[in-house]
């Protein structure tokens, strides 16, 4: 009976190795990439109760078959196939989703037979999804996550156009080596620097200053530059054997701000803490021994910016050397809660966790 199993188990795995071979082979020779489809909820899955709901609708409704059925033109440009990861709005979006979507996708990346993963989200939180997997992903192939402003059931819904131009993406051998991307509204961004500029309009997604890095015309990515930091297989990071992140917070900062939420962050367990200071940093008089107090207590403190752009440049509005602060260069509050947490993963030296913050 034995013999009779192995025997099984060795045609079935002579049939995987055949159509990984020939799907490598398809793809080689010109003919159609496999693109993969991980759903995670958003308004790109959204429903409205009218053609005419465009907020105050239901994100996260639609499971990934019917976004896949609803443009029949995916079957064009790519062998497509879908999973559904989660079914959420991305604004509950969490470390532990973040970590399951991280080893699934490089999960289905190892795998000769996959070209390129596309990641359908909801757009409030796309920005950090995209961001922690260009420093987690292990592959040079594409992953593209995309989203949509409009619920599927809207007139003119930017969703089917967006998700179409994300798969010719994701299938693109121009894509290959970019880092993570998000692609909506005909424009392909670095995961590092795009962020969501306007709450409704479906022009929303763009990386001010720094640039996008092209466009989606006649169906095809036209790529003008690339990211300079480091991405997917050139980080150190390498969150497939963990179970959790490490607790880091934001504070923000603004006019009459005291010490509260910093201390009542650090209470909570937070072993980061990134502070979204006003201008290029800078520490409110009554906040600063907050932020000393907690360093003292070992939370690593990274001073960030409210503004958004521009770099907070370390030593310029806080004496960091003295204090032991890290400063997140040009990355965005979010963001730079993203990178500390991946950095304490690794280690709790300030300089090396500033180093991070200078090559990724
Ligand atoms: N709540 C928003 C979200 O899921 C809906 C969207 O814009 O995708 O991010």
């Amino acid at each position: 009976m034995s013999y009779l199993k192995s025997a099984r188990a060795l045609l079935a795995l002579f049939g995987l190795v055949a159509a990984m071979a020939a799907a490598q082979a398809q793809t080689a020779a010109g003919k159609l990439p496999n693109v993969t489809i991980l759903a995670t909820g958003g308004t790109i899955a959204g429903s409205g109760a009218t053609t005419t709901t465009t907020v105050g609708y239901t994100a996260a409704t639609v499971g990934v078959d019917a976004l896949i059925k609803a443009v029949p033109e995916l079957q064009k440009v790519a062998h497509v196939s879908g999973e559904q990861v989660f079914q959420i709005a991305s604004e509950n979006m969490g470390n532990d989703n973040w970590l399951v979507l991280a080893r699934r996708v490089n999960a289905l990346l190892a795998r000769p037979d996959v070209d390129g993963i596309v990641i359908t989200h909801g757009t409030d939180t796309i920005e950090e999804t995209a961001y922690f997997l260009n420093l987690v992903v292990k592959s040079r192939k594409p992953v593209v996550v995309v989203g949509a402003m409009r619920p599927s059931t809207a007139i003119s819904a930017d969703g089917p156009i967006n998700l179409y131009n994300a798969v010719l993406t994701a299938g693109s051998q121009d894509a290959v080596g970019k880092g993570v991307l998000v692609v909506m509204n005909d424009q392909i961004n670095a995961a590092r620097e795009v962020t969501k500029t306007n709450t409704t309009t479906t022009d929303t997604f763009k990386s001010p200053e720094l640039g996008m890095l092209g466009y989606i015309v006649d169906n095809k990515p036209h790529f003008y530059r690339a990211s300079t930091r480091k991405h997917t297989v050139d980080t150190e990071f390498d969150v497939s054997k963990l179970d959790t992140l490490p607790q880091v917070d934001i504070a923000y900062a603004y006019a009459n701000v005291g010490p509260a939420a910093v201390n009542a962050l650090v209470a909570a367990g937070a072993r980061g803490l990134v502070h979204a200071g006003v201008g290029d940093g800078s520490l409110p008089a009554k906040v600063r021994p907050a932020l000393s107090s907690a360093r003292e207590k070992g939370v690593v403190i990274v001073r960030a910016s409210r503004v958004g752009q521009g770099i907070v440049a370390r030593n310029g509005e806080a004496n960091d050397d003295q204090l032991d602060f890290v400063v997140a260069d040009t990355l965005n509050p979010q963001k730079a809660r993203i990178l500390l947490m991946l950095a304490l993963t690794r280690t709790g030296s300030t300089k090396e966790i500033q180093r991070m913050f200078y090559t990724y």
